[in-house]
């Protein structure tokens, strides 16, 4: 739905202004216009199966908090929130409030973040911190690709362990970031942790411990194409998906929801090209999802898969999340009580040391083709989903301010030491 915003351009606003004054008319010029995309607190939906027929009638969720949910929603889909019985109020128009975000500031490519925010890094920044990491710590790093997006950019995964150049016997682990377009905190996340493990390394103990007896492997972003295009107009433009064009000519596939395993099977992913949760044409057919399962699939060695551990980190709402998402179901094909047990546990531990909520990832709402589910179903990982900082917020709650990187990254320290410490 944000597509149309930036794909139309002026023509919507002409649209709304219309609208605006017909509805100003019939209504006696008294009520507030309702805005082409409003953002909206929804109250109500108190359980997974009404947050997931939240998501069925196709607005785009932004976040999740006891019970309460933050979407962006056409006039007609608040239409239809209230006529299952949910309480709404507007927050405001979503594009005013990501106009204001932006400070107002257009330009045609934008080389940096929105003034104020130039701590985040752009793709290139990115890159430049993972030479600049790898030459800087040369025998425990190793830098390649895992493929290229649909603009034909390189995803960068990064190597950190001892005698990162030989493939040892060691438990591998793998963080991933940035899957969605406008979670930039997660892009930090993943370069807090590079940075963390590298030049920690001789000094702190357990960082020490960790970069010496496993391969971590880390990619900062697997959705640069989304990424870029967010900040590409000098303002946010609240952007998502990846950038593959679709067959209606709207643009982008969800990345989480184009995963292989069990891909489309459960009503939790939309087969309209314009949704949020668009699942793709087939599984697997956007690029990026395809070199993210490669270098996945190319980690079984002699029939093992040497990844043991994941955490695919999103924003917002401060959770752990673990499989499956596709059912509510706890124990089910591919996931015994065993299994289960474990994920709760570990996972458990991991919210206790950051202050995040624990949970099955179907318990916030059903989706299918998601990342941790391919992750557990095809290669029976030990994936988590989180949801960061904040644990709610409109606007910024994907667009927190550069100061609150340092302190929301490093409150992860103890989960990833958690995670590493239960990868074997
Ligand atoms: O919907 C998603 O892909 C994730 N949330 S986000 O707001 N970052 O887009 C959550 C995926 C977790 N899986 C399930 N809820 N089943
Ligand atoms: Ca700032
Ligand atoms: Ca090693
Ligand atoms: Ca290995
Ligand atoms: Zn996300």
């Amino acid at each position: 739905m944000l597509t149309k915003r930036r794909v139309l351009g002026a023509g919507a606003g002409v649209t709304a202004a219309v609208l605006v004054l017909v509805t100003g008319w019939q209504a006696g010029a008294a009520e507030e216009p309702v805005p082409d995309q409003g953002l909206y607190q929804v109250q109500g939906a108190d359980t997974a199966d009404a947050r997931t027929d939240v998501t069925r009638t196709g607005v785009d969720v932004l976040g999740v908090r006891d019970g309460a949910m933050e979407v962006v929603a056409s006039p007609a889909q608040a239409a239809a929130l209230r006529d299952q019985g949910l309480t709404l109020s507007l927050d405001g128009d979503w594009d005013a409030l990501l106009d204001a975000r932006g400070g107002g500031v257009s330009r045609a490519a934008a080389a940096d973040f929105p003034a104020g925010d130039e701590g985040y890094h752009t793709y290139d920044e990115m890159v430049a911190a993972l030479q600049a990491a790898a030459s800087a710590h040369p025998d425990i790093t190793a830098v390649s690709s895992v493929g290229s997006t649909y603009e034909g950019r390189d995803i960068p995964v990064i190597k950190i362990s001892d005698n990162a150049a030989t493939d040892e016997d060691e438990p591998e682990v793998l963080f991933t970031c940035n899957m969605h377009a406008r979670e930039h905190l997660t892009t930090e996340m993943c370069l807090h942790i590079v940075d963390r493990f590298t030049s920690g390394y001789g000094s702190d103990a357990g960082v020490t411990g960790a970069v010496d007896s496993k391969e971590i492997w880390v990619v900062p972003s697997q959705n640069p194409d989304g990424a870029e295009f967010d900040i590409a107009g000098g303002e946010y433009a609240g952007w998502r998906k990846n950038r593959q064009p679709n067959s209606d000519g709207t643009v982008g596939t969800d990345i989480n929801r184009n995963f292989s395993y069990k891909w489309g099977c459960c009503d939790g992913s939309s087969t309209t090209p314009s949704a949020e949760d668009y699942r793709g044409p087939s599984a697997a057919s956007a690029p990026e999802v395809r070199a993210v399962q490669a270098f996945v699939d190319s980690r079984v060695v002699g029939g093992v898969q040497q990844i043991k551990g994941h955490i695919d980190f999103h924003t917002f709402s401060e959770l752990v999340l673990w499989p499956f998402g596709h059912t509510y179901d706890t124990v089910t094909e591919g996931m015994t009580q065993e299994e289960y047990d474990r994920f709760k546990s570990v996972g458990e531990e991991m919210a206790a040391s950051n202050g995040y909520t624990p949970d099955q990832s179907s318990g916030l709402y059903i989706t299918d083709g998601d990342i941790n589910d391919w992750m557990w179903g095809q290669h029976k990982v030990l994936s988590y989903c989180f949801e960061m900082y904040p644990s709610g917020g409109g606007i910024d709650g994907f667009y927190p301010p550069d100061e609150d990187i340092a302190p929301q990254t490093t409150r992860n320290d103890g989960a990833v030491d958690i995670l590493l410490a239960n990868a074997s």
